[in-house]
């Protein structure tokens, strides 16, 4: 099989895995009276202390409500919101802050651009094309929007590695294709999608194209006007921030002709009873009082992973990942889900007679956290016949030593089933 594909810069690139585990309090308790073995940040990851202490102080000294006081803490608390939103423009490289738009998450952000980009454009013979290895949050809300546009759905299929077919993608694409919306990286097989080469396909078709990096940006050194993603999405808490929070990118001229998702405080200029003038971007898409101590959180983590370097980070784990898969190919009964050639942090398996939730709930009483289930990419699982896998997820603060124990679990699990 292929190697993983990585930069040269990440290649080289060393991390310093003790110290970033230090800096993780969560990763060091004992469960079920084991060391524990996190290999779940796909679903969530865990905070560093900077994140957490960047909150607790927010809360301790600064809170207030944003941009409505002239008084000293609603200030403070504004400077801080709004550095969160900063830190996330330096961390995708967005051109403008006006261009980065507080959500919950990437869920918000692909519902908002469906709502509030699709619903008022599409209609009866357009279509939007997503693939087969979306996250359910990037098929349902499209679904949605055909429903009530009457445009159709298609989706760009994959293959048994689980990478999308190149030919079918440019087959799909037509001029009637109005949005394309796409994975950055697979939750469930962990495929490294090349994003940049189909937005230059879906614009040549004329079609706009939103990117679901919620995978990515904990993994990939994304900078949006290189990909030149139209829009693009993350949720916080995957990348090492809080739950709650996210960001949406979109490009100034789409974001600016858009009609906000939703009405309400903060997003106005002007109201009167019979009309209401709209705020600048981005506010205009922000009603109500925000999740600041979650822009606070999140500006904290991507400050404390950019401090690391998607270069490092991403060589760090490419090597844990290998290590990983090279154990699962020499382990008798385990099959991967997932063996795409560019790969990030996932690795989704099977083990011959044992159900995913046996393994899951014996690597539990082993310490070594790790999800079993759909993923919430229900499509993959149809595609390759099964109804769960077991994944392990990893991040920046996974060790070879924790494979070996994921791998010990197995062993175990062996043990009991067969
Ligand atoms: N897109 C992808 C690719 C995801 O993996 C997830 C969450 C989402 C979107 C939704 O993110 P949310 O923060 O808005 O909920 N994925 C997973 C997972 O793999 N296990 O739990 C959640």
């Amino acid at each position: 099989m292929e190697a993983n594909a990585l930069t040269a810069n990440a290649a080289a690139a060393q991390l310093d895995v003790e110290r970033v585990r230090g800096e993780f309090p969560a990763l060091h308790q004992q469960v079920h009276g084991k060391p524990l073995v996190y290999l779940d940040s796909a679903a969530s990851a865990q905070k560093p202390s900077a994140v957490i202490e960047a909150v607790d102080h927010y809360y301790r000294h600064d809170h207030a409500n944003v941009h409505r006081g002239v008084h000293a803490l609603s200030e403070r608390a504004t400077n801080a919101y709004e550095g969160g939103r900063e830190a996330a423009r330096r961390f995708l490289n967005a051109e403008s802050v006006s261009e980065i738009v507080f959500v919950r998450g990437a869920t918000e952000g692909i519902n908002l651009v469906a709502q509030s980009y699709g619903r008022p454009r599409l209609g009866v013979g357009d279509e939007v094309l997503i693939t087969e290895m979306e996250h359910h949050s990037n098929i349902v809300p499209w679904q949605l929007l055909c429903e009530q546009t009457g445009a159709t759905l298609k989706w760009v299929p994959i293959d048994d590695r689980g990478e999308l077919l190149p030919d079918e993608y440019q087959r799909l694409l037509s001029d009637k294709t109005r949005i394309v919306a796409m994975t950055h990286v697979s939750n469930a097989l962990g495929t490294i999608v090349p994003v940049h080469d189909m937005v230059v396909q879906a614009h040549a078709a004329g079609a706009v194209v939103v990117i679901d990096g919620a995978q990515a940006v904990p993994h990939v050194d994304v900078d949006v006007r290189a990909i030149d993603a139209d829009f693009y999405t993350f949720s916080g808490h995957k990348v090492y921030g809080p739950t709650g929070i996210g960001i949406l990118y979109g490009k100034h001229a789409l974001l600016e002709a858009m009609p906000p998702y939703q009405g309400g405080g903060e997003m106005i200029k002007y109201v009167s009873l019979e009309r209401t003038v709209y705020n600048d971007l981005p506010y205009k898409f922000e009603a109500g009082t925000p999740n600041i101590a979650g822009a606070v959180g999140l500006g904290a983590a991507l400050q404390y992973v950019k401090g690391y370097g998607l270069d490092a980070i991403a060589g760090h784990e490419h090597r844990v990942l290998e290590y990983a898969r090279q154990r699962a190919e020499s382990t008798p009964g385990m099959k991967l889900i997932g063996t795409a050639a560019h790969k990030a942090s996932i690795l989704s398996f099977e083990i011959d007679g044992i159900h995913p939730h046996d393994i899951g709930t014996v690597l539990d009483h082993e310490g070594v956290a790790v999800r079993t289930g759909h993923h919430c990419a229900m499509p993959v699982m149809q595609h390759f016949g099964v109804p769960a896998t077991a994944r392990a997820s990893l991040a920046m603060y996974n060790t070879q030593a924790e494979i070996d124990a994921l791998f010990a679990g197995i062993d175990k699990v062996k043990e009991w089933f067969n």
